[in-house]
């Protein structure tokens, strides 16, 4: 077989190296384009990207809003998510709704895929469901819940 030097492994090697050159030129590029997009209005946590458009609404409205945009109300499962949540209450001085409610039953929080939720960091005293009317969930400036009427308008913060 006539050899020029150059392998066919050699040529692959070659190629290989050259993808790794771009990957990583696009991983490079990728960050710096999330960083842009969630500035000021969202944050990264994880794979997590919390963001909101400033629109105010009722539950209905806000849930409706984040499907509409291939999203979902947000739905902190930790500290850390649930400080990020935090950080655009605090921003926009504006408390949020959560995707977590107790519509079906009393008393039993879960996300909007049915479940019961894993996390929760309720205000001392909360859930109350004062005058019998609370079934959602709002996030104070102080990151702490509290149950609240659906009906509420509230700061939209949807998670993609
Ligand atoms: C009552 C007692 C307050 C509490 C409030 C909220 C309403 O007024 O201490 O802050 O309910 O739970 O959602
Ligand atoms: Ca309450």
């Amino acid at each position: 077989k006539g050899d020029s030097g150059l392998t066919e492994v050699n040529l692959l090697k070659r190629q290989v190296s050259v993808l790794e050159g771009q990957l990583k030129a696009l991983e490079s590029s990728f960050s710096k384009y999330k960083k842009v997009i969630v500035f000021p209005n969202g944050r990264i946590v994880g794979e997590k990207i919390f963001m909101t458009s400033g629109y105010e609404g009722n539950f209905d409205a806000l849930k409706q809003k984040c499907l509409q945009a291939g999203g979902q109300l947000a739905s902190p499962r930790n500290a850390a998510e649930n400080a990020a949540v935090q950080q655009i209450v605090t921003s926009y001085n504006k408390a949020v709704f959560l995707g977590i409610n107790d519509i079906q039953t009393e008393g039993q929080f879960k996300y909007l895929n049915g479940q019961n939720i894993a996390y929760s960091n309720w205000q001392t005293g909360e859930p109350n469901n004062d005058n019998g009317v609370e079934d959602c969930v709002e996030v104070y400036s102080s990151g702490k819940w509290n149950d609240k009427a659906c009906g509420e308008r509230r700061l939209i913060l949807c998670e993609f």
